[in-house]
């Protein structure tokens, strides 16, 4: 309870902060966007990891807040890094389902891209199997009209929820991003993970959906991937989840 109250100032105290984690083609070494991962500095406790605070921020009903600040944080960000020429860089923001399925979603995307003064193809919203439980017609609309602004979706974390194949048909993805669970399976003599991984892959290959492989720490790793023709990867091998700062020197270094 204390931790619940914690939360609900931790925006105004200053607390909360975005670490960046890039995404990267596995046959070119460009990369493709950042993802924005947000942090809590608790005053008292330290760090405390998103796996803690996301769920009770959705239990209180405070993660829309806090997906809307992370939005507006990445997308000043990506402002700033235009500024310093550092060139065009992509910024993929987490939407908890709550957040997702509001109505009056779209215009608050427009809204804060027009604020912040950055063309809606920088941005990308990653969203997980739970926001498709509600309305498929209202969800498909809102995918349409964000597809239509140039604005990437992609489905998150695929292969740990009801993972109905029938979503890649239904909803109009740009990526699929294959859980790590798997992926930290594939070379652990997990052969039920890497037929699932290389089936998801194969699939959206003749989807035309762009793949990405999440949590990739190991070369080995990386080999079968690109074996089995990911385009794209995320994980500790090629970079962790850094302060925006360090992610400007990591970027201006690999270039
Ligand atoms: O880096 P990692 O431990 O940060 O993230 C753990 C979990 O928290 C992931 O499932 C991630 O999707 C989620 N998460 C991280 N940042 C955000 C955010 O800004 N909004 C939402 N809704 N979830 C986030
Ligand atoms: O949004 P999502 O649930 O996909 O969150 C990604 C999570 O995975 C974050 O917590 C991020 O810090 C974490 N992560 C990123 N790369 C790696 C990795 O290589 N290994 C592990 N174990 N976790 C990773
Ligand atoms: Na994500
Ligand atoms: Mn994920």
């Amino acid at each position: 309870f204390l931790l619940q109250s914690d939360l609900r100032k931790a925006i105004e105290r200053d607390e909360l902060s975005v670490v960046y984690q890039p995404k990267v083609n596995i046959h070119t070494g460009k990369i493709s966007s950042v993802e924005a991962l947000v942090r809590w500095h608790h005053p008292k406790w330290g760090m405390i990891p998103p796996n803690e605070f996301i769920p009770l921020a959705e239990e209180i009903g405070l993660i829309v807040e806090i997906d809307k600040w992370v939005l507006q944080n990445a997308c000043n960000q990506i402002a700033q890094w235009r500024n310093n020429e550092l060139g065009s860089i992509r910024i993929a923001v987490n939407f908890s389902a709550q957040h997702f399925l509001q109505k009056n979603l779209v215009n608050e995307i427009i809204e804060q891209l027009a604020i912040s003064n950055i063309d809606p193809n920088l941005l990308e919203i990653e969203i997980t199997e739970t926001a498709l439980l509600g309305n498929e017609e209202f969800i498909i609309s809102t995918l349409l009209k964000l597809k239509e602004l140039k604005i990437h979706v992609s489905l998150d974390d695929f292969g740990t929820g009801y993972s109905s194949l029938n979503y890649l048909r239904v909803f109009p993805f740009s990526t699929v991003k294959i859980d790590k669970a798997f992926i930290q399976e594939i070379t652990n003599q997990g052969e039920k993970s890497l037929a699932i991984v290389e089936s998801i892959i194969h699939l959206a290959n003749r989807l035309s959906i762009n793949v990405v492989a999440e949590g990739v720490e190991t070369l080995e790793q990386l080999k079968i991937l690109k074996e089995l023709q990911c385009n794209e990867y995320q994980g500790y091998h090629f970079c962790r989840p850094l302060p925006p700062e360090e992610l400007f020197e990591f970027l201006e270094k690999y270039e």
